[in-house]
């Protein structure tokens, strides 16, 4: 029995990703939330303004031997564009962010040089706005915001 792994990404707003994620093979559990701000306990409505630095993020909970972080990175980069800076599609401002949370020396290492992959792959019309930031705390959204997709039936954003 191996321990759990976990890694954290901001992607836009969090109700797609964390649906994205949920959906791969080896992923335990995705929680929706803030991170990368400087506001404790932030709400979504703050969270909104832009004004506390955060970014909608998922914390994703993965068993290392049947997925893996370069995986994880496969699914971050595919599921929405890293080149808007500061926004996703309709949605805008910081709280938008492509965002990469490594929680170790390891993820930090390997998003690095994801980043400078893409770059020079050539494959991309504008330059990578993804930022690769400190992890800091996690703040889990508020429950109504978990599972959202799920719950609402609706034409969101993914
Ligand atoms: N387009 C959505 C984004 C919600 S997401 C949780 C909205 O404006 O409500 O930020």
């Amino acid at each position: 029995m191996t321990a759990t792994a976990k890694a954290m990404f901001g992607a836009g707003c969090f109700w797609g990703v964390e649906a994205a994620f949920r959906r791969q093979v080896g992923v335990l559990e995705v929680t929706s939330g803030y991170a990368g701000g400087d506001v404790d306990n932030p709400t979504y409505a703050q969270v909104c303004t832009d004004r506390t630095g955060h970014a909608e993020a998922v914390l994703v909970e993965y068993d290392p031997a049947r997925t893996g972080y370069e995986t994880l990175l496969d699914v971050f980069f595919a599921i929405h564009d890293p080149t808007q800076a500061n926004r996703q599609g309709p949605d805008i401002g910081r709280q938008y962010r492509s965002v990469i949370f490594p929680l170790d020396a390891d993820q930090e290492a390997r998003a690095t040089a994801r980043i400078a992959a893409l770059e020079a792959s050539g494959r991309l019309v504008r330059p990578v706005a993804t930022v690769i930031e400190p992890a800091g705390r996690f703040w889990p959204a508020e429950e109504y915001h978990q599972r959202y997709l799920e719950k609402n039936a609706g034409p969101f954003c993914r």
